[in-house]
């Protein structure tokens, strides 16, 4: 037997999310190659089910621009109290589900969709997964003025921040993306680096963690709690 491709894992995972969905709801809907799939299958779902959800909150101008062509109606984050599940990928995850996010600059958008959520269903490729946070370069939300500080303030903890160059984000602040860092407290970390001054949005999501990882791996989709 081939081994699957990453994007055939992705697909699978995609469409494993499905079934986290309570028919007839409002879905929030993340950022992603992965996401992008589970998009893909949502509209299979709408084929044979035109009330399978009644709406999408979403944390993209992309997932947005797809949702609506499949003829889902999108509503703002802030015209919603609360989503029963936010479905997204990751950067990295750990096997506690705290998670690193932002590698497409839209975390800040991605915690506030989290955080209206009950569940959180992470979908991911198996290459994601890690024993401690921190290979991929964290992506931190800045707002410019404060971004030399920041710098230094990571450099204090043994990690190398660099401004992403030609990447404003959707609220204007510039993103620092920190290498060499071991983030083995996910929550302390977080709620830390979150009260410095200039700080928007750090990209650990440690508050707001996966409530259940769908992994595709080469035995098929793998569900982690
Ligand atoms: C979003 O998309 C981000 O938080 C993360 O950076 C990225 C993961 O994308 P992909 O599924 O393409 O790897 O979820």
């Amino acid at each position: 037997m081939t081994a699957l491709t990453q994007d055939q894992l992705k697909t699978l995972v995609g469409q494993a999310a499905l079934q986290y969905v309570t028919p007839g709801s409002i879905v929030g809907v993340g950022t992603g190659s992965t996401v992008d799939k589970f998009i893909d299958a949502l509209g299979e779902a709408l084929k044979k089910d035109a009330g399978f959800v009644a709406g999408a909150v979403s944390s993209s101008v992309r997932s947005t621009q797809r949702l609506q062509a499949l003829g889902v109606k999108v509503l703002e984050a802030e015209t919603v109290t609360g989503l029963g599940v936010y479905i997204d990928g990751a950067d990295e995850i750990d096997h506690g589900g705290h998670m690193v996010k932002g590698g497409g600059a839209a975390l800040t958008r991605e915690k506030i969709v989290a955080e209206l959520a009950e569940r959180f269903v992470c979908i991911a490729d198996e290459s994601k997964l890690v024993g401690t946070l921190g290979k991929f370069p964290l992506p931190v939300e800045v707002i410019p003025m404060a971004a030399a500080q920041v710098i230094r303030a990571f450099a204090q903890l043994g990690g190398t921040g660099k401004v992403r160059e030609g990447v404003t984000t959707d609220n204007g602040n510039i993103i620092v993306d920190v290498t060499g860092l071991q983030i083995s407290q996910p929550a302390e970390f977080e709620r830390d680096v979150n009260q410095w001054p200039g700080v928007v949005t750090v990209g650990v999501f440690a508050r707001n963690k996966a409530s259940v990882c769908l992994l595709g791996t080469a035995e098929g989709v793998k569900t982690l709690n």
